[in-house]
């Protein structure tokens, strides 16, 4: 459960990645890919060497969904709803998937963000991103 001075700390972190989703997801994404590979198998049809467009392209999406959940954060579950279709029924990604990702999010907010990233941050982020995972998660059962 995310608490109002969570929901604080998440918006202002999400302040902060704004101008550089692009970056951000697309290195969340290459984290992912290089620390947990079995999630390559996902993305077949992708060229994942560092840096590609296809990569890019795809971490600016993401960040840009964890955007709207950030401004959704009361009601996630109706914003992300179409994702969640999409990753329950079209996509089928193992639910084991969203921590991964989100861990790989977690490293890259840490470097990035340094001494700013406290303890009391990094929790936010991560019920933030249980959260997230939580609903996209919902249509599997
Ligand atoms: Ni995910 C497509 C958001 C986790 C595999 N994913 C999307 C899109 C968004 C998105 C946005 C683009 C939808 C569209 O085009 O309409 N994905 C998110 C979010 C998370 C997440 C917010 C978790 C925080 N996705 C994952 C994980 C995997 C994953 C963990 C697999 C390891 N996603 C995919 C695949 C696609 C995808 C595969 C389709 C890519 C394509 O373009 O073909």
């Amino acid at each position: 459960m995310l608490t109002a001075e969570d929901k604080k700390l998440v918006q202002q972190v999400w302040s902060k990645v704004q101008g550089c989703q692009e970056e951000v997801g697309a290195e969340a994404l290459e984290r992912m890919f290089c620390a947990h590979p079995p999630t390559k198998t996902y993305f077949p049809h992708f060229d994942l060497s560092k840096g590609s467009a296809q990569i890019r392209a795809h971490g600016k999406k993401v960040a840009a969904a964890l955007g709207t959940a950030v401004k959704n954060i009361d009601n996630m579950s109706q914003a992300l709803s179409e994702l969640s279709n999409l990753h329950a029924y079209n996509l089928r990604v193992d639910p084991v998937n969203f921590k991964i990702l989100a861990q790989s999010l977690q490293v890259v907010l840490a470097v990035h963000m340094g001494k700013d990233y406290t303890p009391e941050v990094h929790a936010a982020v991560d019920k933030f991103l249980s959260a997230v995972a939580a609903v996209l998660s919902e249509k599997y059962r």
